[in-house]
C-alpha cells in the first residue's frame, strides 16, 4: 500500500516511462519574460516530466513568446486575467497527467535536480503532495519560506488533491492554501523537500517598491480571504471527491 492506501504506483526509477503515472510540469506566469526562461531550461531537462505546460493571462511583456520558444512546451493564453489559482486549474484542465508539478515561472538557481527532488516522491508513491521549499538562496526568500513554508508555489501531487479544491478558479494567490487544505482533509500524506541554493524575484524588485508593496498586501489579502472562505464555507465531503 502507498501513502493514499492504494495500490503502489510503480517507481521511475528504472522503469520505462509508459509504466508510471504521467507527471505534467504546469508553470503559472504573468509577466515574466525575463526570468521564465531559466526556469523552462530546468523543466524540460527532466526525464520524469512528460508534459510541460505554461499559462499566461495577458502578459504584455512577451512572456507567452519566450516560452513558445522552447520545444515541447505548450503555452495556454488566457484571454482574460484569472490569478495564480485560475491559471493552475486552466494548466489543470488541459492535461490528463496524474501527478501535477506546479513551478513557479520567476525562481533563480533552480535546476532538473530541484524539480525531480519533488516529483519523485510522489511518483514513487512515498507521498501524495510534496512542498519544495527554498534554502541557500536569498536571505529573504529563505527567511520567508521559514516563516511560511507550505505556501511554496514549487509542489507535485497527485492530481486527486488538486480536483478536490472547490473554487481554484476564484482564489488567485490562495492557491497553495487552499491545496494544503485539501491535502489535510484528505488525510494525504504531504513530505517537504529542501530546494538548496534556489530562490525567486520579490514583487518589490519585479514592479518596483511601491507597486510591489501594493502587489504584496493583495496578495496576503488574497491568501487571507483564501484560508477563511475554505476554511468555513465547505464540508468535509466537499474535500473528498475523486479517488477517495
Ligand atoms: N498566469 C498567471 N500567473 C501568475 C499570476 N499571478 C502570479 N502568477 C505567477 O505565479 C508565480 C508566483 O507569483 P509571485 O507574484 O512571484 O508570488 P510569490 O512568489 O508568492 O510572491 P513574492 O513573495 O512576491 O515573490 C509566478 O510564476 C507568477 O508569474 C496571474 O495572475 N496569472
Ligand atoms: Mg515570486
Amino acid at each position: 500500500m502507498n501513502a493514499s492506501g492504494t495500490e503502489p504506483r510503480p517507481t521511475p526509477a528504472g522503469e520505462s516511462r509508459d509504466d508510471r503515472p504521467k507527471v505534467a510540469a504546469i508553470l503559472p506566469a504573468f509577466n515574466e519574460a525575463e526570468r521564465i526562461g531559466g526556469v523552462l531550461r530546468a523543466v524540460v531537462g527532466s526525464k520524469l516530466v512528460d508534459e510541460v505546460i505554461v499559462v499566461d493571462d495577458c502578459s504584455t511583456d512577451g512572456t507567452a513568446e519566450v516560452a513558445s520558444g522552447f520545444p515541447g512546451v505548450r503555452v495556454i493564453r488566457l484571454p482574460k486575467n484569472l490569478g495564480k489559482g485560475g491559471a493552475m486549474a486552466a494548466g489543470v484542465q488541459s492535461t490528463r497527467a496524474e501527478v501535477l508539478a506546479f513551478v513557479d515561472a520567476d525562481l533563480e538557481g533552480f535546476e532538473t535536480h530541484h524539480l525531480d527532488a519533488i516529483v519523485s516522491p510522489v511518483l514513487s508513491g512515498a507521498c501524495d503532495m510534496c512542498v519544495g521549499v527554498f534554502r541557500g538562496g536569498r536571505f529573504w526568500s529563505d527567511t520567508a519560506q521559514w516563516i511560511t513554508p507550505y505556501i511554496s508555489g514549487q509542489r507535485a501531487l497527485v492530481r486527486r488533491i488538486f480536483e478536490a479544491v472547490p473554487m481554484m478558479r476564484e482564489l488567485r494567490m490562495g492557491a497553495e492554501v487552499a491545496l494544503n487544505e485539501a491535502a489535510r482533509r484528505q488525510r494525504a500524506v504531504v513530505r517537504r523537500v529542501v530546494l538548496h541554493g534556489v530562490s525567486h524575484a520579490f514583487k518589490e524588485r519585479k514592479m518596483g517598491l511601491v507597486k510591489g508593496a501594493a502587489a504584496r498586501a493583495k496578495m496576503y489579502g488574497e491568501i487571507g480571504r483564501a484560508m477563511v472562505r475554505i476554511r468555513r464555507r465547505y464540508p468535509r465531503r466537499v474535500w473528498r471527491r475523486k479517488g477517495d
